[in-house]
């Protein structure tokens, strides 16, 4: 009966409230249970997996239980709420972050020790969660554990890739792609909730038709949907008890074919349509900052926006009934870059559509809860979509986004009267041959806030690239400097130096990262210097048994570790940094080793698989680092390496380790970056150029403790106008040196002609990455270096300058900007 039901229903919530507690103290105990009954294994095995399984599992039980308290407290009171729309969450590995933010590492160490096994062993056997291509997608998964552990009621919405990004490896210095299997093993973090499947329409068309009070609508019908299925990660916040949620969308096929197609013996056909809507979610585009441009690449973006947006609405329906009218104050969406921007318009259909709303409240309401961040300025990498495609695949988003548009030229229209050229460069539409989407015209549009990365950057959108809207609207525009988390990149991927700092200011910088410039104090203390230098050097022989096991190539702890890894791409001059390693060989073979600093260089990072110009330059790398590793002059001064498959979890071990970070991308070009903010907050000094981030940290850090090089970001455009190259290349011994060993195919001697592009490139008064002119200047900060390098107090001294000044990049920092200046949220 419904009584029974309804008793059961109270029975069950009971029984969950009255549930034993599970604690720490359970901790050993659960682990076996899972490991023998839950998993079925009574061997640990090789790979540790299982153990690993068992010990994940354990946690996600604690994990589960906060992350029900903390929904309860948000059902309790109607609370304002973030969601953090994202094609991308580069999370890496769970279980070490958990455990740190749970402060269970040690009831865990212990529990193991009974398998006779250590907590390092068994986290090496989790699989990184490579969602994601790089800077964008790993800012969003810091973003999550700063919203988490600042208690702010913050979503977060992606995709379940079934391949993640892929797997690097160097065959004879090429890149070798292989596909990145990452749930094969098992997640055992997520939980799916199936129930929760939300459906997500494609093609068909659209009709108009009156409803009884004569008022026109328009269907979308004809359609063929699919379904998005939530699996929910939990994101634990710092010692708070707070559990966030990262619900990633999975497709599958809706279960219509059963009927019709099926019965009529089209079983293949109905199948073949059943892997079309999985694949949705098959894979992750592994472009960085360029535009993909395929169609299945727009499927994943309006999938996403949609299944994400309408699990929103049904959460607020389902309390508050279809009275949308105070949704807006509690209802913000940041919309991770342009990928996720068509929710603009899905919001806008799912409000006039199935809710019925009119027009202006419609839009009312989208306008003001959306907010859109920009993450870079290379023309490439903005998104436009071919309307005949949209027409085909989502015809009533292309009707809304023209509606938006003509409203949207009318404004411009009124702004900036009988200017037709103004109207075509900022419509919404873009004219040609065949008509664009601009994608992030969209989002300017429909947010409340534009926000970039940095401070530079923001400027350029300013008084560049959205010039025009900034005009139109100042105050949508706002800067915030992007961070990253000081739990995983300080605090747990370098325990020495966090037990080292906490032996001296105490334990809270883990949550109050603003403390660590208490470390300033310190930094010209002697024996605090000589700890400083203990943690490095073990953080260094980590880092070289990861080089050697992964390269073969062995670096020498005794050597000033120089350490660029981040995606291959033309300017971020990866390219620089190589001719510097030619620069120092050709110093060693010549006998120029009076003041040589005996270095280790280490490169990593992935090419996108279709970028010829990267390709080239990994290939260069490895055939560098060859013939330096193989000649016995160069055997005590300098060491190359190049680390294939670049991922977050190598990112652990290698900032740590760093004495020398560089962040050379020509001036202008970087939005920020946050790989410089990890080596910063590890100890390592960064030479860099005037460009993202970097200028922040150097003014936090003081210009003494930076080298700085290069063309600043407004002199770029000047330089361009009459470079030449050549001319520079003769004027300049060590860099003509330098060419002559790649013209003369030194690095490709059985490889002809191999590197000429390269060559050509450089040499070509089209580059836009100007290599040759910053050439000079690089060299001689980096012969700065390390004659500092030398005076080892003097370079620990930095170093601690560097940690100490490193406040302000924690995203703690980032995500309270957010949450004050555009979320309004408040803490729970
Ligand atoms: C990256 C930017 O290149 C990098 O400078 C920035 O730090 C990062 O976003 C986070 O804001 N862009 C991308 C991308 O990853 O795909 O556009």
């Amino acid at each position: 009966t419904d009584e029974t039901i309804e008793a059961g229903a109270v029975c069950i919530v009971k029984h969950w409230l009255d549930a034993p507690k599970i604690d720490e103290n359970t901790l050993a105990d659960d682990l076996t249970r899972h490991f023998y009954y839950t998993l079925g294994r009574d061997k640990v095995g090789e790979s540790h997996l299982y153990l690993y399984n068992a010990l994940a599992l354990t946690i996600r039980d604690r994990l589960v239980a906060r992350c029900r308290a903390t929904r309860q407290h948000l059902h309790k009171q109607k609370t304002r709420q973030a969601a953090y729309l994202s094609l991308e969450f580069l999370m890496g590995r769970a279980l070490g972050n958990a455990l740190l933010n749970l402060d269970m590492t040690d009831s865990s160490r212990a529990a193991l020790s009974e398998y006779c096994t250590s907590l390092e062993r068994v986290a090496e056997a989790e699989h990184d969660a490579g969602l994601g291509n790089g800077g964008l997608g790993r800012l969003a998964a810091c973003f999550l554990d700063s919203c988490a552990s600042l208690g702010l009621p913050v979503m977060g919405y992606g995709i379940r890739y079934e391949y993640g990004m892929f797997n690097q490896s160097i065959d004879n210095g090429h890149q070798i792609e292989q596909p990145d299997n990452w749930l094969r093993e098992g997640h055992p973090w997520e939980l799916s909730a199936p129930e929760q499947a939300v459906r997500i329409k494609f093609f068909g068309h659209v009709e108009i038709y009156k409803d009884k009070n004569g008022r026109e609508h328009r269907a979308w019908v004809g359609t063929q949907d699919v379904l998005a299925v939530p699996y929910d990660v939990p994101v634990p916040g710092y010692r708070n008890e707070v559990v966030n949620t990262l619900r990633l969308w999975k497709s599958e096929a809706t279960d219509e074919f059963d009927l019709s197609e099926f019965n009529a013996g089209s079983y293949s056909e109905a199948v073949a349509r059943k892997n079309l809507a999985e694949q949705i979610t098959m894979v992750l585009y592994p472009n960085d900052a360029s535009e993909n441009g395929k169609e299945l690449r727009l499927r994943q973006q309006y999938f996403l926006s949609s299944a994400s947006l309408q699990d929103i609405l049904r959460t607020w329906v389902s309390r508050y009934g279809e009275d949308f009218s105070d949704f807006a104050q509690y209802h913000v969406f940041q919309l991770n870059d342009t990928h996720p921007s068509i929710a603009v318009a899905e919001l806008m259909r799912l409000l006039l559509d199935e809710y019925e709303l009119d027009w202006d409240a419609a839009w009312q309401i989208t306008s003001t809860t959306m907010a859109y961040t920009n993450h870079t300025l290379l023309p490439e990498a903005l998104e436009r979509w071919s309307v005949p495609l949209f027409a085909k695949l989502l015809p009533r988003l292309l009707e809304i986004i023209y509606e938006i548009n003509a409203r949207f030229l009318a404004e411009v229209a009124l702004h900036w009267p009988g200017d037709h050229d103004k109207q075509r460069q900022l419509s919404i539409i873009e004219e040609g041959p065949v008509q664009h989407v601009r994608m992030a015209y969209l989002a300017i549009v429909g947010s409340f806030s534009v926000n970039g990365v940095a401070a530079l950057h923001t400027e350029l959108l300013k008084q560049g690239l959205f010039n025009d809207f900034y005009q139109l609207w100042p105050q949508k525009f706002n800067n915030k400097t992007n961070g990253v988390t000081p739990r995983r990149w300080l605090a747990h991927c370098n325990p020495g130096l966090s037990q080292l700092i906490g032996s001296k200011i105490g334990a809270n910088w883990v949550a109050d990262f603003s403390q660590i410039s208490k470390l300033r104090d310190l930094a010209g203390d002697k024996a605090f210097q000589q700890q400083w230098r203990e943690v490095k050097q073990a953080n260094k022989q980590r880092l070289a048994a990861f080089v050697k096991a992964r390269t073969g190539v062995e670096f020498d702890v005794g050597m000033l570790f120089d350490v660029q890894v981040k995606r291959i791409h033309e300017y971020k001059r990866q390219l620089l940094n190589v001719l510097h390693v030619i620069h120092l060989y050709d110093r060693i073979v010549r006998g120029d080793v009076e003041q040589f600093v005996p270095r280790c260089v280490l490169f990593g990072g992935k090419a996108a698989p279709g970028y010829y110009m990267a390709k080239k330059i990994i290939k260069l790398i490895n055939n560098v680092a060859d013939v330096i590793n193989k000649d016995p002059r160069c055997e005590q001064l300098l060491k190359v390496a190049f680390v294939p498959n670049y991922n977050v979890s190598a990112m652990e071990v290698i900032c740590p380790a760093t004495d020398l970070s560089e962040q050379i991308s020509t001036a202008g070009k970087e939005a920020s970056g946050t790989g410089n903010m990890k080596f910063m907050m590890n100890g390592a000094i960064t030479i860099g150029t005037l460009d993202g981030a970097n200028i922040e940290i150097r003014d936090a850090v003081g210009a003494e403790n930076f080298f700085l090089f290069g063309a600043k970001a407004e002199q770029v455009e000047e330089i361009k106008r009459h470079y030449n190259p050549s001319q520079l290349i003769a004027a300049d011994e060590d860099l003509a040196r330098v060419m002559a060993l790649l013209e003369c195919g030194h690095f490709n001697l059985f490889e002809p002609h191999l590197f000429d592009d390269i060559i050509a490139a450089i040499r070509s008064p089209n580059d836009p990455w100007l290599v040759a002119y910053d050439f000079p200047s690089y060299v001689q900060q980096q012969q700065h270096a390390a004659l500092l390098y030398h005076d080892q107090d003097a370079w620990t001294r930095m170093s601690i300058l560097n940690t100490a000044a490193s406040g302000i990049f924690s995203s703690d920092r980032t995500i309270q900007q957010y949450s004050d200046e555009i979320w309004r949220l408040t803490p729970m």
